[in-house]
């Protein structure tokens, strides 16, 4: 026959510790070492498995209740089977989370004798990255420290919250709690899944997510209004997916920027020559920059790379396409123009005219985004020196091209009005040394000088 027994908190090494979830009710069939409720100290949050199998009877606890070693939590109506087993208790998988059974406690509706206090829960094996995955218990028990389960700066969430969040590849360290004290929920992941997948970034955990653990603050609440008046502008589409590209760009990788002038003035008298031999088609200086461009990366094949995700093996390109930052009314997009090694001047002009007006229209498809070596952002039509460039992952390098400007540079002799370029190239210096990237942008600077040599 069936026996009534009940649930008892454990030695969990504080009292008076708040219940701040009841994760059963009457009725429930619950599983040996399911959890029963969770509890919440000033250092950590536990969740107290279920002793033995069987039916919830009863719950004697509610949240907000605080309980300590030896409180009844539910009166379980216990398996056959569950009467004879012994514990077994086994490890938990995470941080926070205790996952070993206490044993069972005495009989009710006796009060609970020395002898019969569930036997304390375990506290060792779940320090951060060191959780077994197996099944071996330990064989002493002693007090849980909660500081040790649980250290300060990890996220608080309990282990079906933990499971939850594998199961969707979530690293849980990136996902925000929204619960008291900052505990992630269930919710708080699916909310965080859902944003990953609207902004276009993965909810990856693992090696590939090792962004995770960067611990940010959270974004500042302001009520603006309360300073004057504002108005609220939705971000486009555009706006959201190239924002999360950047945030993880600037964020993963080890960004420097060379800067390094060029002086076009040769080129220049050449691409006004060409524009007025070619009125039907506009030759952007942009186009000697791609030119540029594609013999400094047939010099420096390291540039024409990509790191692979485990980030352990570069990827040599031996083609040669080119994307093109486009500013457009909704936010910024980056075609790619291919195999600008195989096309003149002209044809490149055709094409990134034909590009910049479908970006500007919205009528660019994903295959026209995709495949880029290398990216070009050029502000020279609207002004400014230099910048610092994002680097378009898994690209490793970026050129940032500002506006022209005539200056005096010495001759040898003289001081004589050159028109000068200047270039921003920045770079992921886990693949680019900074001699390189110097050497690199020296050698972009000469191809844009030389006229001859460019259109070799
Ligand atoms: N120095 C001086 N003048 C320049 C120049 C430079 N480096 N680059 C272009 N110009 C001139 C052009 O020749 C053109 O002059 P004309 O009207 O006399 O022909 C004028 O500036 C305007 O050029 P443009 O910007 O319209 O055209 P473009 O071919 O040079 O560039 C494109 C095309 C698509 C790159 C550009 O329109 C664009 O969108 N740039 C912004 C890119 C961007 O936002 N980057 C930032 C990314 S990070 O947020």
């Amino acid at each position: 026959m069936a026996d009534l027994k009940e649930a008892r908190v454990p030695d969990i090494g504080h009292a008076d510790v708040p219940v701040i979830e009841v994760l059963v009710k009457a009725g429930d069939r619950i599983e040996k070492e399911q959890s029963l409720i969770t509890l919440e100290s000033d250092k950590a949050t536990m969740e107290v498995p279920a002793p033995f199998a069987g039916t919830v009877k009863e719950v004697k606890l509610k949240v907000g209740d605080e309980v300590s070693e030896g409180a009844v939590i539910a009166v379980i109506e216990v398996d056959d089977e569950a009467v004879a087993a012994p514990p077994s208790p086994a490890p938990g998988d995470g941080r926070g989370e205790v996952a070993q059974a206490p044993a069972a406690p005495a009989p009710a509706p006796a009060a609970p004798k020395p002898e019969d206090k569930p036997a304390p829960i375990a506290g060792q094996g779940v320090q951060p990255g060191n959780a077994p995955e197996g099944d071996a218990a330990p064989s002493a028990r002693p007090p849980l420290d909660a500081s040790i389960v649980m250290p300060g700066d990890a996220p608080y969430a309990s282990p079906a919250i933990r499971a939850f969040a594998r199961e969707l590849g979530v690293d849980i360290q990136q996902v925000k709690g929204s619960g008291r004290g900052g505990r992630i929920q269930r919710d708080d992941v699916s909310a965080y899944v859902k944003h990953a997948l609207a902004s276009g970034a993965r909810p990856v955990s693992g090696a590939s997510a090792s962004v995770g653990g960067l611990n940010l603050l959270p974004w500042p609440k302001v009520d603006f209004a309360k300073f004057g008046e504002i108005e609220e502008k939705p971000l486009t589409r555009i706006q959201k997916i190239s924002g999360a590209n950047l945030a993880r760009n600037w964020a993963m990788i080890p960004h420097v920027t060379q800067h390094e002038d060029a002086d076009i003035t040769e080129m220049e008298a050449f691409r006004k020559k060409l524009g007025e031999e070619n009125k039907d088609l506009k030759i952007s200086p942009l186009v000697f920059q791609i030119k540029a461009v594609v013999a400094a990366l047939k010099q420096f094949p390291q540039f024409n790379a990509s790191l692979d995700e485990s980030g352990e093996k570069l990827i040599l390109k031996k083609y040669f396409h080119i994307g093109i930052a486009v500013d457009t009314p909704d936010g910024l997009v980056v075609p790619v123009i291919r195999d600008c090694d195989k096309k003149g001047l002209l044809d490149l002009a055709r094409d990134l005219g034909e590009i910049s007006k479908k970006a500007r229209e919205k009528k660019l498809g994903p295959a026209e985004m995709s495949g880029g070596c290398f990216s070009i952002s050029s502000l020279g039509g609207i002004g400014g020196t230099y910048f610092t460039p994002i680097v378009n992952a898994p690209e490793v390098a970026i050129l940032g091209v500002s506006k022209s400007v005539t200056k005096p540079l010495w001759n040898g002799k003289e001081f004589a009005p050159r028109l000068v370029l200047p270039l921003s190239l920045s770079y992921d210096h886990r693949v680019i040394d900074g001699a390189l990237a110097a050497r690199f942008a020296a050698f972009l600077a000469n191809q844009l000088g030389d006229i001859r040599r460019l259109l070799l």
